[in-house]
């Protein structure tokens, strides 16, 4: 730490003019190490929902976060089930939580339960200091499309047309037993 004070001019003395210089050294982390809070939260279909990125250790700098929707493994394609399958959210300095939203489209297609998986890709900025990082652990977060558009309708009378059936073939079975010993 350096204090100047300028001297005018025999008692004089002018503090006005203090100068203060304070160096920090960027500290290990200083641009924090970046994880995904990984509790599955479903995102309906039409609706929105956030996943957040939490910034651990330091929090200096403007760190940029890239995000991609997987099934199965396999990248989603833009506008596959989803409004944005990809893309980056942005820290700047002092921020610790930042969301992702997923908005689910509306496809008006009877589907069941979809699981899909949000994943932090990569990571670019941070200064003063190294970068940020990635955490080596908890980089995504089960996303799911409940059921919608009514897709038990479509299956609503199969089961009744199969219940009679099997109830026609066990009363004709039944028939034919009886009926069995007075043709022997
Ligand atoms: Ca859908
Ligand atoms: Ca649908």
């Amino acid at each position: 730490m350096c204090v100047c004070i300028l001297v005018l001019s025999g008692d004089a003395v002018v503090y006005g003019q203090n100068t203060a210089t304070v160096v920090i050294e960027a500290n290990d982390d200083a641009n924090g190490i970046f994880s995904l809070d990984s509790t599955q939260k479903p995102v309906e279909e039409g609706r929105t929902n956030n996943f957040y990125v939490l910034r651990d250790r330091g929090h200096f700098g403007n760190v940029t976060l890239y995000w991609q929707l997987f099934a199965n493994d396999t990248p989603l394609e833009p506008h596959q089930e989803f409004l944005n399958t990809s893309g980056s959210t942005v820290f700047r300095t002092g921020e610790k939580t930042k969301p992702i939203v997923l908005e689910a489209i509306s496809d008006k297609l009877p589907e069941f339960n979809e699981f899909y998986e949000l994943r932090l890709m990569n990571i670019s900025g941070g200064y003063p200091g190294e970068g940020g990082k990635l955490a080596e652990k908890n980089l995504n977060a089960s996303v799911l499309i409940p059921f919608n558009d009514d897709p038990f309708g479509v299956f609503a009378i199969a089961p009744e047309s199969l219940e009679r059936e099997v109830a026609e073939d066990v009363l004709s079975e039944l028939s034919h037993m009886v009926s069995r010993p007075w043709k022997t």
